[in-house]
């Protein structure tokens, strides 16, 4: 007997598009995204993760950030709406999706924060000191059965697996394996060739390219994710939706560009367009 392949190739753009919007339509059918990350000092992956949240379609974005970090989404995204730190998310609207992580830093209130997100049932995208944090207090603060969603670059995952980075890029099949098994959930496994395993299985994106390794770029494909989710899509086929999207926005921003001179508000800027060859 043959074994199926253990890895199953995305194509482009044969995935599921968008919903279409119905006619008469209004915010709330598109959902509510709460992106909480921007300490003090990195505020602009919290303007990156909220920009593209909107841009995959979500209705509505508040991003929740440290006071001083609200100068980068006043300049880049008057659309959103804001809440200081510290927050609370216990009555949260209906159809709310949670990001955390972009900026998000690893003092005491992101501990306090992360904490009280990995309670909740609410459906939520773990990325960067989110997961870093995550590392540090084990599987056990994903408490609640909630729909989650972790996008870690290979040096994130070795510290969740507690591994080297170099171990994580020499068997990235079994560290993302190893991710699911230890933590539960839906991963990415972001770089070259990146992974998403859910349970219908371990899918690899061809797309992408190395001008997208450049600073905020991960922040792009967190908010990405929580756009779709918003809007409804499962979650299994919101990760490699998100995850071509991005890497398509990223391969016509180079295509444009240059690889050299892409950066993350440039992968941001073509997600209409790679949305469109979807359609
Ligand atoms: P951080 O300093 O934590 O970086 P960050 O804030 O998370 O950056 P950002 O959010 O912009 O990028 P991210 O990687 O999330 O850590 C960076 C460190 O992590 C590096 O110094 C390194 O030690 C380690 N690391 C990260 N990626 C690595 C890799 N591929 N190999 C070895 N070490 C790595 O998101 C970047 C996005 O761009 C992802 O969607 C990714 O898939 C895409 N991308 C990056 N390079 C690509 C490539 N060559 N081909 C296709 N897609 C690529
Ligand atoms: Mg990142």
């Amino acid at each position: 007997m043959v074994e199926p392949p253990a890895v199953s190739t995305l194509r482009w753009p044969d995935l599921a598009p968008l919903p279409k919007r119905p006619s008469a339509a209004h915010k709330g059918d598109f959902g509510h995204v709460f992106v909480v990350g921007g300490s003090r000092t990195m505020g602009g992956a919290l303007a990156l993760a909220s920009l593209a949240a909107y841009r995959a379609g979500a209705g509505l974005v508040t991003a929740v950030g440290q006071a001083q970090s609200q100068i980068y989404l006043a300049a880049q995204l008057p659309e959103a709406t804001w809440w200081d730190w510290p927050a609370h998310f216990r009555d949260l609207p209906a159809k709310a999706v949670l990001a955390v992580g972009p900026g998000l830093g690893q003092g005491l209130a992101s501990h306090d924060l992360v904490r009280e997100i990995g309670s909740l049932t609410v459906p939520a995208v773990w990325d960067a000191d989110a997961l870093n944090i995550l590392a540090r207090l084990g599987p056990k603060l994903w408490s609640q059965p909630a729909q989650r969603l972790a996008t870690p670059h290979p040096g994130e995952a070795a510290r969740l697996l507690q591994t080297s980075t170099a171990a994580v890029q020499r068997d990235r099949v079994g560290a993302i394996r190893a991710l699911a098994a230890c933590y539960g959930g839906i991963w990415i496994l972001k770089g070259e060739g990146t992974l998403i395993l859910g349970a219908q299985g371990l899918w690899r994106c061809p797309l992408g390219n190395p001008g997208m390794a450049t600073g905020g770029s991960g922040d792009v494909l967190t908010g990405l994710c929580a756009g779709l989710l918003a809007q409804g899509i499962p979650a299994e086929e919101a990760a490699r939706l998100a995850v071509c999207v991005h890497a398509r926005a990223g391969d016509l921003a180079a295509h444009k560009l240059g690889e050299a001179s892409v950066l993350a508000a440039d992968i941001l800027a073509h997600i209409p367009d790679a949305l469109r060859e979807l359609a």
